[in-house]
């Protein structure tokens, strides 16, 4: 992505610099040619011309348009990650970034990554605003607490690129910095190897689904009325409102924290909230479980 961001900035810089220079030119030409005393022309235009006037309300209406085109279609690619992209967590919070790896490896101010793999991040904050910023990629964007943003992109050079929380945040706001290692894939999983092994993100989540509780009302089984989660991440949902929303992390988010706002269709609200009783980092591993659901058939119950 980095040339194709580098190319726009490069464009308007270039128009900007022309149009600057032009102006710049006319402004002093102007000024010499008719100054006191100077033989030149001054009787002026009469009239009106339509052509003209064509012609300079609609060559600037076809430069702007493409600009804006050129930099809309950069913008759609750098904010859709593509499907087979692996997908890294993060949490901010004053001042460190913690990064989650799918397998359970977690990781303080460093995210390494595999060369040449897409990489999703998922984002939230503990706190304020934050914003996850790497400039040799030309990524940002800011981490809301209360929500989830999404970046992506693919490392093409193994290396080490500064990480930067770019909003201010607090006191050590200027010591939130870290850097994203890329390493050759090999390597990689060499050093996901390393250390102790941890339980995978979505393994984490399948048990706290037993320990809150989820699993007695969502489960073949039990005696309360309650939608199977297979098969619903990433696929549409009937509401009670009859509106249809697709379940993406948001979704999934807000049927914890807020279960009265979106009731799917044909249930009872009598999912209690979880509001306080989860946190960011248990949120994370839950919608990380919920998501390794969705490979699964949908069952009605
Ligand atoms: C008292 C039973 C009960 C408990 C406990 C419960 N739920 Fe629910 N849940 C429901 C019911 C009923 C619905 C459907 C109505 C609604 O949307 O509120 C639902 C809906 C959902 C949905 C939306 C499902 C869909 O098909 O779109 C998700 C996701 C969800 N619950 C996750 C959880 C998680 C995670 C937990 C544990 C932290 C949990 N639930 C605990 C009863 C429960
Ligand atoms: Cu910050």
């Amino acid at each position: 992505m980095a040339w194709r961001v580098d190319a726009i900035f490069l464009a308007l810089a270039a128009f900007s610099l022309f149009f600057t220079l032009a102006i710049c030119f006319l402004v002093i030409f102007f000024a010499i040619k008719y100054r006191r005393g100077s033989k030149a022309d001054r009787t002026g235009v009469s009239g009106s011309s339509a052509l003209m006037e064509f012609i300079w309300i609609f060559v600037p209406f076809v430069i702007v348009l493409g600009l804006f085109i050129w930099a809309a279609v950069v913008f759609y690619q750098q904010y859709r990650a593509p499907a087979d992209a692996f997908e890294v967590y993060v949490l901010g919070r004053q001042w460190m970034w913690e990064l989650k790896h799918p397998e359970g490896k977690k990781e303080i101010n460093e995210l390494h990554v595999p060369l040449g793999q897409p990489v999703r991040l998922t984002m939230t904050s503990q706190d304020v605003i934050h914003s996850f910023y790497v400039p040799a990629f030309r990524i940002k964007q800011d981490v809301l607490p209360g929500r989830y943003t999404s970046l992506w992109f693919k490392p093409e050079q193994v290396g080490r690129y500064h990480l930067f929380c770019a909003e201010y945040c607090g006191t050590k706001h200027s010591g939130m910095i870290g850097s994203v290692v890329v390493m050759d894939p090999v390597d990689y999983q060499r050093w996901l190897q390393e250390g102790e092994v941890a339980e995978s993100l979505a393994a984490s989540g399948a048990r706290l689904f037993r320990q809150l509780g989820c699993s007695g009302c969502h489960s073949v089984e039990s005696s309360v009325r309650a939608p199977l989660l297979d098969g619903v991440f990433g696929h549409p949902v009937p509401l009670e409102t009859g509106e249809i929303v697709t379940a993406d992390e948001r979704y999934l988010r807000d049927s914890i924290l807020l279960p009265k706002s979106q009731v799917v269709a044909g249930y009872k609200p009598v999912m209690p909230t979880f509001e306080g009783r989860v946190g960011e980092d248990e949120l994370l591993k839950l919608i990380a479980y919920m998501k390794s659901l969705a490979r699964n058939e949908r069952v009605e119950r």
